[in-house]
């Protein structure tokens, strides 16, 4: 599998740490700048010489920019204009040697904590959902609307990815919950999420993110899944937790529920061969958090566990 972790566009510590761990590919995080325009080809190459310069070599966009998915999602009047300019982005990603873009399903709410406080070993801190303390919002989607403007968005890019050898990679709904107030979920099960990568759009360039730990926050057996869907698993998420869609919280990556050791194992047993980071990392001592689950020292324990197992396991 290929080593790599989650780089924001700007340079921070996580792009020494990454580095300083052995990291040489990077997940990158567009700039959300006014002033970058995903479609302008020599504004993509700025970005890719900073991490080229700095040692990492970029391999998948994650996530879909904002910008323009959040519109795709919600089908609004900025949808058509936003697909053109995801449809510009591909050939710029196919030539800049870029071999997948992350994105999900989640409208108006994206990946949902509840608390950022939660005591996890010896005084670190993580994230955790429990829909007691969910706060609805006033925005509104079923999910009729949701698969309807998924089926849009796939009718009109997946031609284009086929073109560009662009594989999109589907994240599953995080919390997985069909409902948060009248916002509708609907990448939450995996009869779902075999529909959308399946029969919609049925292409070799749809598959999916394996972020672990969603699925068994959903109750699937994650090694089966693997087994299921060996094809379709283009990026994996490396992560850990304990619980279930109403009520979970993140874990150190040795510490939840998950037998990751396992899971690399059926990842190599199944030819699962592809960009593998880790995912929501504890707030550890003396850091003062930036984006609880994100922080480095949480990420720099993760990365080494990660790449000791791929060792062990003749991945590495
Ligand atoms: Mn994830």
């Amino acid at each position: 599998m290929l080593l790599t972790d989650y780089f924001r566009s700007e340079k921070d510590a996580t792009w020494d740490i990454g580095v300083q761990c052995g990291v040489q590919h990077g997940v990158i995080r567009l700039p959300e700048t006014e002033d970058f325009d995903l479609t302008d080809k020599s504004h993509w190459q700025q970005v890719h010489k900073r991490f080229t310069d700095f040692g990492i070599t970029p391999v998948i966009v994650e996530p879909m920019p904002n910008c323009v998915h959040d519109h795709i999602k919600a089908g609004d009047e900025k949808r058509d204009e936003s697909i053109e300019q995801v449809i510009k982005m591909l050939p710029i990603m196919e030539e800049l040697g870029l071999e997948s873009i992350c994105f999900n399903w989640m409208a108006h709410i994206g990946w949902l904590r509840t608390r950022s406080d939660i005591v996890e070993r010896g005084g670190a801190k993580v994230t955790e959902f429990n829909i007691k303390d969910f706060k609805p919002t006033d925005a509104k989607i079923t999910a009729k609307e949701l698969w309807d403007n998924y089926e849009y968005f796939l009718k009109a890019v997946i031609p284009v990815a086929e073109k560009h050898n662009i594989k999109l990679a589907l994240h599953p709904d995080d919390p997985p919950r069909p409902q948060l107030g009248d916002v509708g979920r609907i990448m939450i099960s995996r009869e779902n999420i075999e529909k959308a990568i399946y029969d919609i759009v049925p292409s070799d360039n749809l598959g999916v993110t394996f972020c672990q730990a969603n699925y068994y926050i959903m109750g699937e057996n994650v090694e089966e899944l693997i087994e299921k869907w060996a094809k379709k698993i283009f990026f994996v998420h490396f992560r850990n937790t304990v619980g279930c869609p109403d009520h979970f919280r993140e874990t150190f990556h040795d510490n939840g529920a998950l037998d990751m050791a396992a899971l690399i194992r059926a990842y190599k047993k199944n030819g699962v061969d592809v960009p593998i980071r880790v995912d929501h990392v504890p707030t550890m001592a003396g850091e003062v958090s930036t984006l609880p689950g994100y922080d480095a020292l949480g990420r720099m324990f993760a990365i080494g566990y990660l790449k000791g197992i791929l060792q062990a396991t003749d991945l590495q």
